[in-house]
């Protein structure tokens, strides 16, 4: 074994000490060529940094260049920008993404390959950009390069983090959380010291009047912290354009306070202030689709919308248009609630400080922004105490009661009979203490609202928002049914597949237009062509059987059925279904007889995703996870048959290795509460099938490639209130199946049941709120279909191969035409040379 050919070298953490402590443990006779071996095959940790540096930077000047003019081009044209406000951007890797959108990786690897690195290996060095929790951080990141490639006139404002998301570690079983501090020498970003703005929160509100007799208000004292811009380039693939993203990140203001406190020998109380100002952009919140109210959270997103607003008015204002035009330059998207005090900022802007009367200012407001909804969960739905907000921005919350009265003035006028309205509308909920309902004011200070799949924005229009639609009528609510980039999810992800699919269309060009993808149906019958396909997904298996090596230790067959499951652990995405029919799969396989094990269909299961750290019920599924792989994969009985396997850390760099290499994939939300979910858009374009439920997305996929192409099982939205509503009222009745695995689990069998009891109690004795056991059944018989699909090859081939042919529609490229047509109402840049 000590003829590795030249260029497979894989970094492995050996340093030239470690490499001598090996060296002591070879045998005499093999000690020469261990040396001759390991001085050609590793490489310092030192060395691959250098390589990564060196490559990053010499990507990195193209990408200035282009930067520069891209910039300067939008700023001669002067035509309308779009702004991105997201809290979230998970942008995951660059320079992999650099190199192909700039179109050069081809030359770069022959570069690396002279100077003795794999081109991989030095990718991989790279630290992920985690500045998001899951699906809405990374659909900000897959927008924003959309954008680029189209040759849109567009900015990302999000904040700079210092520490992302935190770094999963699996320890006994349980997640612990590690900081993620990601910003040493980070070669993408640019800071510019000189663009800074003064961010001021608490004091109070005076009112005056100004020389004409006019009632002004002013926002006095208070702290002061300094917002100071980092921008991180965006490449769009194949286009000159490169856009801007522009995160801000918090300091101390350096006004004469400090100085004085200094000068004073305040030194401990300055040094405090500053650390204090630097808190605000300090820590990404971890939570996925949940708000805890927390007052530096809001401290952010005040933070982040004021600077963010001033820098948009102050290049509106360079243009010396008048006010009125403003809403024909500028176009801001809000992703999520995250950022609606940008609203309320700019009515602020407006009628404080260049003082337009509230109507005029108003209607500028409404026209410029659009705001996306992407749940219904009530737990994620942001709402603010009403204390809270006085204090931290007094001004903000006079504007708020302000936009409220004028709103339900009108609402009165419109439904003079219905008093019940008023209080179901009202931003404000008359609770105790009184909450600012964000969503509802995002919408009041919108012209559009969307939802992110057909099902959720029909859910939004007929449930959470029923009244405002009511009220606007319905043309003020749409749907632009969430995409992925193909650049990333395809081409960067499954090299292999895209150049294989370049082969049979012919070119590349299905990357900047995946409707091309279905000339690949044609292909579909022809033997060679399958035999291909099949192959570069069997390589796909193994490159993720050796990160499942590396990373857990456990050894899983390729030939196996990969069945994946990754994504954030919630209740309401069901990774404990998932697991309860693992458990099922296994008591099935242990009480069988050795003839009918020779026909089971053997399977990987494989699961990832972090859970809030202060989400028990979600930790306590990923230890059930943990513990039952131990004992399923050290069990001799059970061997190839069944694995178990729980990765570490997922991520975006992960991802691309893991959604290339799945055979199935779970996408098994209660119907009703997954927005849209984008990573079963990504398995599928890389040649996985799906077992899901009839939620989000999944059902515009199931009509695009077919429902012969696709497993879904389970209740439908339209019923499950009912079957909460029977539940709540005793009818409940626990599935025979899962009842067996609950014994199994109350028996120890999986460690200390008692670790367990708030995960079936939550089941069978509080209402089973996420449709389990309603579903367990249909899940397990459905699982059953998936194994016999599988058998057949052919038959699975043939799936595979159409439904990549048919996922042309999930393009984030198709999603950002959609909002620019019919909510920014932007043109592209044409590019020139
Ligand atoms: C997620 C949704 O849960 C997911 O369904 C959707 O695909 C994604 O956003 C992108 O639209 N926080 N994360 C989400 O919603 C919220 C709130």
């Amino acid at each position: 074994g000590f003829s590795r050919p030249k260029h497979k070298r894989t970094f492995t953490g050996f340093g030239p000490s470690e490499i001598k402590n090996v060296e002591a443990s070879i045998p005499e006779p093999l000690r020469e060529a261990w040396r001759k071996y390991s001085a050609r095959e590793f490489t310092t940790k030192e060395e691959f940094e250098a390589a990564y540096s060196g490559t990053a930077l010499a990507f990195r000047d193209r990408l200035i260049i282009e930067w520069n003019r891209t910039q300067q081009r939008q700023t001669f044209t002067d035509q309308k920008r779009v702004y991105y406000l997201s809290l979230e951007f998970l942008m995951g890797r660059a320079l992999d993404n650099a190199m192909l959108n700039v179109g050069m990786k081809d030359a770069a690897r022959e570069g690396l390959k002279d100077l003795g690195f794999r081109i991989e290996d030095v990718i991989s060095q790279e630290h992920d950009a985690a500045l998001g929790n899951g699906g809405l951080g990374r659909l900000a990141a897959c927008f924003l390069d959309s954008l680029a490639t189209l040759n849109y006139p567009a900015w990302g404002y999000g904040l700079r983090y210092r520490y992302g998301i935190f770094k999963q570690e699996i320890v006994n079983g349980y997640q612990m959380e590690v900081p993620d501090y990601w910003l040493d020498n980070n070669p993408w970003e640019f800071p510019r010291h000189e663009i800074t703005v003064d961010i001021q929160f608490y004091g109070h509100v005076k009112k005056h009047q100004d020389e004409n007799g006019k009632l002004v208000h002013s926002w006095e004292g208070g702290d002061v912290v300094q917002a100071v811009a980092y921008d991180v380039p965006i490449p769009g693939y194949g286009t000159k354009t490169t856009n801007n993203l522009r995160l801000w990140s918090s300091k101390a203001s350096s006004g004469e306070f400090d100085f004085q406190k200094f000068n004073a020998g305040d030194y401990e109380s300055a040094v405090a202030d500053q650390q204090n100002a630097e808190t605000i952009s300090a820590v990404l919140y971890p939570n996925d689709n949940l708000e805890r109210g927390k007052e530096l959270r809001l401290k952010q997103q005040y933070f982040w919308c004021a600077a963010s607003l001033f820098d948009i008015v102050r290049r509106f204002k360079k243009t010396k248009r008048a006010w009125s035009e403003f809403p024909d330059q500028v176009a801001i998207q809000l992703n999520d609630t995250h950022p609606t005090l940008a609203i309320v900022e700019l009515q602020r802007i407006l009628i404080d400080i260049e003082g337009l009367e509230w109507d005029e200012a108003w209607n500028i407001v409404t026209k410029t922004f659009g705001y996306t909804n992407h749940t219904v969960l009530p737990e994620a739905l942001e709402k603010w105490s009403v204390p809270l907000v006085q204090n931290l921005l007094p001004r903000h919350l006079q504007i708020i009661y302000d936009i409220n009265l004028f709103f339900l003035q009108s609402v009165e006028k419109q439904f003079p009979n219905d008093r019940e309205i008023l209080a179901r509308v009202s931003i404000i909920e008359e609770s105790h203490p009184k909450m600012v309902r964000m969503a509802y004011l995002a919408i009041i200070g919108s012209h559009k609202v969307n939802g992110v799949a057909e099902l959720h924005s029909d859910l939004l229009k007929t449930t959470l928002f029923k009244d405002f639609v009511d009220i606007y009528g319905p043309d003020r609510f749409t749907n632009v049914t969430n995409g992925v980039t193909p650049r990333r999810w395809l081409h960067q992800a499954n090299p292999a597949l895209s150049s294989l699919i370049a082969q049979k269309l012919g070119g590349h060009e299905f990357l900047t237009d995946l409707t091309l993808l279905d000339k690949l149906e044609v292909f579909v019958d022809d033997k060679e062509f399958r035999r291909q396909w099949a192959e570069i997904k069997s390589h796909n298996k193994l490159r993720l059987a050796k990160l499942i090596k590396e990373t857990t230790g456990y050894t899983v067959n390729p030939e196996s059925l990969f069945d994946v499951q990754v994504k954030r652990i919630h209740e309401y995405k069901r990774q404990q279904l998932n697991i309860f029919g693992v458990i099922h799969r296994y008591l099935k396989i242990k009480g069988m007889s050795a003839e009918e094990r020779k026909k089971v269909v053997p399977r990987v299961s494989i699961f990832g995703g972090k859970a809030a750290p202060g989400y028990w019920m979600a930790k306590t599924i990923i230890h059930l996870i943990n513990n039952v792989a131990s004992v399923v994969n050290n069990d001799s009985d059970v061997g190839d048959l069944l694995k178990v396997i729980f990765i570490e850390d997922y991520n975006v760099s992960k991802a691309e290795i893991i959604c290339p290499a799945s055979d199935i994939s779970e996408h098994i939300s209660t119907a009703g509460t997954e927005g849209s979910g984008t990573s079963n858009m990504k398995f599928v374009m890389n040649g996985g099938l799906i077992i899901g439920t009839c939620d989000g997305a999944n059902i515009e996929i199931t009509r695009e490639i077919g429902d012969q192409n696709i497993f879904l099982f389970g209740n439908l939205a339209e019923d499950v209130e009912d079957l909460r509503h029977r539940h709540f009222y005793g009818d409940f009745q626990l599935d025979p199946g899962l009842a067996k695995v609950f014994k199994a689990i109350k028996d120890n069998m999986f460690g200390d049941a008692a670790d367990f009891s708030a995960l079936t109690a939550s089941i069978e004795e509080h209402g089973d709120y996420y449709l389990v056991s309603d579903d367990f059944h249909s899940y397990v018989t459905t699982h059953e279909m998936v194994d016999e699909a599988f058998v057949n090859k052919e038959e699975w081939l043939a799936k595979s191969i159409t439904s990549v042919a048919r996922m042309g529609f999930f393009s984030t490229d198709r999603v950002i035409n959609e909002y620019a047509d019919s909510i920014w109402n932007v043109e592209p840049l044409a590019v020139k040379d």
